[in-house]
């Protein structure tokens, strides 16, 4: 992997660290992770005036599981105790099918505990549901976005170290907690890649997994996902013909009318065979940025479906949203962004060593 400039990531990585531990006694929320560019092809942010996959370069470094020789590379760092035979064993599959499932990975006390806390902010007022009722008689409400933002033990969970530790090391660095999604039954959400709604660059470092809070029945609409989708090639607004304007007329009209059914032709054309996540209590499965998955269809529409999901981005990266074009919240508020010419001054020295 050619990585020249390695040092700025190191700087990047040891500044979060330091921004982010607010000290004993003290609660204060996460600053913005920086706008440092460990890409082979540098880019100064502040010249980006729209943030769509097709006004990046095609630059790596992709992440390490996504290299063309991952498995080399993971026998190497296996045979130099970088890693443990276990963890070999979890990369190889990574590599090879895009999701792992961590069985009882969250013990069944915190899952309780977390989603006690939750009901309770919804009984005070805190989180008011809509009901996104998927027929007359649907007995349950909808998804909740970043509940960890309302309710301590989910944000707890949101930065548990199995979590955090096993997305940093899929993603090869270190995973930076994004998103929360509550979910109280099945989603029937279109499959879909994440990297649509929540992209990198390089591309690529974004890591999801999806908490059961509950046992999962197979007549729930179970989480739906095609092992080995993640190795085709990734598809943006602009490859499906999703303009910016289109999206800010239309929102979510041109992502049902163009993104869902160029996705169904992915699947047939690729005769990519579905999965499902029927779990325990406490399971959890991890996705890759490019692997397809949905919400299955609700076969019993009284069962619930408890689940939460969560997304980390990479340190290190521009994160940002291709469909709706705005970078990502990790980076703070909009006007907070660097100007052009200014976001990164490092960008000059390193076309200066390019040279
Ligand atoms: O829970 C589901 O059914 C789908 C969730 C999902 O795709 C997501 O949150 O990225
Ligand atoms: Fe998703």
């Amino acid at each position: 992997m050619a990585r020249p400039f390695r040092r700025v990531a190191d700087l990047a990585r040891a500044l979060t660290r330091s921004n982010r531990d607010p000290g004993p006694g003290r609660n204060a929320p996460p600053p913005p992770a920086p706008f440092v560019v460990d890409a082979d092809i540098p880019v100064d942010i502040g010249c980006i005036k729209v943030f769509r996959a097709e006004n990046f370069p095609e630059s790596g470094p992709s992440p390490w599981l996504d290299q063309p020789d991952a498995q080399e590379i993971i026998a190497r760092r296996v045979a130099r105790r970088e890693i443990t035979p276990r963890q070999a064993e979890i990369c190889r599959s990574w590599e090879q099918h895009g999701y792992y499932v961590l069985r009882g990975a969250i013990d069944p006390d915190t899952i309780d505990e977390a989603w006690e806390a939750y009901e309770a902010a919804i009984a005070r007022g805190d989180v008011t549901l809509a009901p996104e009722k998927a027929a007359e008689d649907d007995p349950h409400p909808g998804r909740y976005l970043n509940p960890h933002l309302k309710v301590e033990a989910i944000e707890q969970l949101l930065k548990h170290p199995v979590l955090v530790n096993f997305s940093s090391m899929v993603l090869g660095r270190p995973a930076i907690p994004f998103q929360t999604i509550a979910s109280h039954k099945g989603s029937q959400q279109a499959e879909h890649s994440d990297s649509i709604h929540m992209t990198t660059y390089p591309v690529g470092y974004l890591a999801a997994c999806w908490i059961a809070m509950e046992d999962i029945h197979a007549d729930s609409g179970p989480l739906v996902y095609y092992p080995g989708t993640h190795r085709l090639p990734y598809l943006f607004s602009h490859d499906v013909g999703i303009s910016p304007e289109d999206f800010k007329q239309r929102g979510y009209g041109a992502y049902v009318d163009h993104y869902e059914p160029a996705i169904q032709r992915e699947i047939r054309d690729h005769g990519a065979k579905p999965e499902y996540f029927t779990a325990r209590k406490g399971d959890v499965l991890f996705w890759h940025a490019n692997l397809l998955h949905g919400g299955s269809a609700r076969a019993d529409i009284k069962r619930s479906r408890k689940a939460l999901v969560h997304h980390y981005f990479a340190e290190g990266c521009v994160c940002y949203h291709d469909l709706s074009a705005t970078t990502s919240a990790v980076h703070g508020p909009v006007e907070s962004l660097p100007t052009c010419g200014a976001s990164n001054p490092d960008v000059a020295v390193r076309e200066q060593i390019a040279l």
